[in-house]
């Protein structure tokens, strides 16, 4: 039976929701500088307005309130608190969370506050490269704190870095975030001082005595092989140590995976490992792994046959160098699988395996801090949204986590994402999330006008039942 206690949420970051990205003291973040570069986003859309949530934010928690929802995950702006990233704060930001927090604790949602969702100070990019320098790891601290000390005594699930894998991995490797570059040994660098941040911000946690729970959130995709060839087996291997257990390794158990390390050696990749690293990543151990899924990936070796993968972006696709993964593995296709209309794949089962794969190796509990559909959703004549599809694919994705339940892995809530329609950081606000339809285009923000879409009421009853399973 599941726990009374199940935090049924949904989930949303800062740069796609807030807007008045340049108002009430906000410093620029690296999103701010990025998408108004010709060619970064989608039409060039930014977060500029977003859908408003800075003004908006009453009116959609009364929604939320509206759908029983039990948790929202909302993340800080670090520039709103810090303009520079560090030095004076900034009290309108402060005002403006806590006025969040405390609408939703009103309404008995619970907040799940994510430190940083990608929109790092721009100063602190100016200054010293943001990730690249180790200064980013006190600067990190000094804000966990200010949040720790403001918020604290209210909020009880933290989520620290959202999806570190992926803003370092699309932004030093495949050329489509903030840096923009694609060179891996920059990549291990970056990635290196976040691990080391992340690991202190979770000892300045425990520190403060903070009565609450913390963890890291993680965008894992199971890693499939694309055949019975054990060539393709092994690449599989590759990648779930190269793209998986290369950080859940560090955050849970303090140490990179050994055999990942040497697949990187023989490539000339080093971490920049200093005296005391590795004690500093041991101490951060997290209360909850946040998983955030929406699709399984293939693999095969790069001497066997098959497809190549190619990823559908609403931007156009940038220059990637050769990186020295490819020489181990190749993204492929998965026939046996339906996918959205951007070629993600839907398998809920894969969820199950993630489930699965991060009880056996860790057992930890499991916090699911993203799984969506992303769709062109349509505002029909009468008003409705007839989102099925969604309803289809987060009812399957909660049976399978019942399945999970089933076998003993610990999870401890389910947040979808996303609550309301978003900017989508590639996609502008075609790729709809949300269960509230948010009428707005690249071209035009209109009036940013709010409609429940079916999938609304659908999980509205899933919430009061408990999970989709008879129970
Ligand atoms: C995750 C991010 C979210 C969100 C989601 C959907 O990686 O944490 O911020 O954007 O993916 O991604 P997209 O908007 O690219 O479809």
């Amino acid at each position: 039976m599941r726990n009374k206690n199940f935090l049924w949420g949904s989930a949303s970051a800062a740069y796609q929701i807030e807007g008045e990205a340049y108002n009430h003291g906000k410093g620029l973040s690296i999103w701010d500088e990025y998408s108004k570069i010709d060619g970064n986003t989608f039409k060039n859309t930014t977060g500029e307005v977003a859908i408003d949530f800075y003004n908006k934010y009453k009116e959609d928690i009364a929604l939320m309130k509206e759908q029983g929802l039990k948790a929202y995950r909302f993340s800080v702006s670090w520039p709103r608190i810090l303009p520079n990233g560090r030095g004076e704060i900034n009290q309108e930001g402060i005002d403006f969370y806590n006025n969040v927090i405390d609408e939703l604790i009103k309404n008995n949602i619970e907040p799940i506050l994510t430190i940083y969702h990608w929109d790092l100070p721009n100063t602190l990019q100016e200054e010293y490269q943001g990730w690249e320098d180790r200064r980013i790891v006190d600067d990190f601290v000094n804000y966990c704190e200010i949040l720790y000390k403001e918020f604290g005594h209210k909020v009880k699930y933290w989520v620290t870095l959202n999806e570190q894998n992926i803003f370092t991995t699309l932004g030093y490797v495949l050329n489509l975030h903030p840096p923009k570059v694609s060179d891996y040994q920059r990549f291990v660098n970056a990635n290196h001082n976040a691990n080391l941040a992340q690991a202190k911000a979770i000892s300045k946690f425990r520190q403060m005595n903070i009565r609450g729970k913390i963890g890291p959130s993680f965008a894992y995709s199971p890693s499939y092989a694309k055949s019975e060839n054990s060539l393709d087996v092994l690449a599989a291997e590759d990648a779930q140590e190269l793209t998986d257990w290369f950080w859940l390794d560090v955050y849970i158990k303090g140490e990179y995976p050994k055999i990942a390390v040497e697949l990187l050696r023989k490539k000339g990749i080093e971490i920049p490992i200093e005296n005391g690293d590795i004690d500093v990543l041991k101490k951060g151990k997290p209360d909850f792994m946040g998983l955030n899924y929406y699709q399984s990936f293939v693999y095969k070796s790069p001497n066997t046959k098959g497809e190549v993968y190619k990823s559908n972006n609403n931007t156009v696709s940038q220059k990637i160098n050769k990186q020295p993964t490819d020489d181990y593995f190749i993204q492929s296709i998965n026939k046996t699988l339906e996918v959205t209309d951007w070629n993600w794949t839907i398998d809920p089962n894969g969820l199950e395996v993630a489930l699965r794969r991060i009880t056996s190796r860790y057992g930890i509990p499991i916090l699911i801090t993203e799984n969506g559909l992303g769709a062109i959703d349509k505002l029909e004549d009468n008003q409705k949204i007839y989102d099925d599809y969604r309803i289809a694919y987060i009812k399957t994705h909660i049976e399978a986590i019942e399945k999970a339940e089933e076998l003993g892995c610990n999870i401890i809530g389910y947040c979808t994402w996303s609550f309301q329609d978003l900017f989508s950081w590639l996609n502008g606000y075609q790729k709809r999330y949300g269960f509230i339809y948010v009428d707005r285009d690249e071209k035009s923000q209109k009036e940013l006008k709010r409609y429940k879409k079916k999938s609304f009421y659908w999980y509205r009853d899933i919430i009061k039942n408990n999970g989709v399973g008879k129970r």
